[in-house]
């Protein structure tokens, strides 16, 4: 039976965000840059991790750039300017996701051969982003202490669609009684065997061991390349 007519013109909208991403990731891993797709749902730190990121991995030499999105205003993008690296804002009035082709317009002017990583932060949301291939070597979902621990079933979208989880805003876990247990549980569940990382933004916990994972991730692109 053929697909009704909506669905037709959703596939093919897809199909050309992949062949996009395609080329994008050839281009990516030619270069040597290491692409980060952070995901979650709104307000679960993703900004503060990155603003946090950024200003180590410039710290330690590592150059990186970072683009963000938001349904509206630029408030991201100042906030992880405060790191000193280039960053660029996309709104996307409306969309719940960023797309590859928005991906590719807003490197113009960035030289990739000069860069190591590029983190894209994506619009919160938990459904919209997942079936958009941006060219990304990882796929990171967030997952916050404060969301509940059933997310990972709720939403098995991104959680298996993504190479590497982290639990955000530890610092808040027995105020809110989280039952890390049980989040791991359900994440093995959703995407048996994906890593999962534990930080607090706020006090710091979990940060080296986060980076560490970034930096060993680029070494290891750097020798398939
Ligand atoms: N206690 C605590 N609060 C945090 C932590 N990380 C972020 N926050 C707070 O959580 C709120 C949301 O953080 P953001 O970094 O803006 O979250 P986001 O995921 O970027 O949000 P959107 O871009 O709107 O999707 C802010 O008030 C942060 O200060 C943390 O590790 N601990
Ligand atoms: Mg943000």
């Amino acid at each position: 039976m053929s697909q009704p007519r909506i669905l037709q013109v959703r596939t093919k909208i897809l199909k050309a965000n992949d062949e996009t991403a395609r080329e994008m990731r050839r281009r990516f891993e030619a270069a040597g840059v290491l692409v980060v797709n952070m995901v979650s749902s709104p307000g679960s730190g993703k900004t503060a991790l990155l603003e946090e990121t950024l200003t180590r991995l410039r710290t330690r030499g590592t150059s990186v750039a970072a683009i963000v999105g938001d349904l509206e205003t630029d408030n991201d993008a100042r906030r992880l300017a405060r790191s000193g690296a280039p960053v660029r804002q996309i709104e996307t009035h409306g969309l719940c996701h960023l797309e590859a082709a928005m991906i590719d317009e807003h490197l113009a002017g960035w030289d990739l051969a000069g860069l190591e990583m590029l983190f894209i932060e994506n619009v919160g949301n938990l459904v919209c982003p997942t079936s958009w291939d941006l060219g990304e070597s990882v796929r990171v979902a967030l997952l916050s202490v404060t969301e509940g621990e059933d997310k990972p079933l709720k939403y098995p979208g991104l959680f298996n669609t993504s190479d590497l989880a982290v639990i955000t805003k530890t610092d808040l876990a027995d105020a809110v009684g989280f039952d890390r247990t049980t989040a791991l549980a359900n994440i093995e569940r959703v995407r048996p065997g994906m890593p999962v990382l534990e930080v607090a933004t706020r006090t710091g916990t979990g940060i080296d061991a986060w980076i560490d994972e970034l930096l060993l991730r680029r070494s290891s692109l750097l020798r398939r390349g």
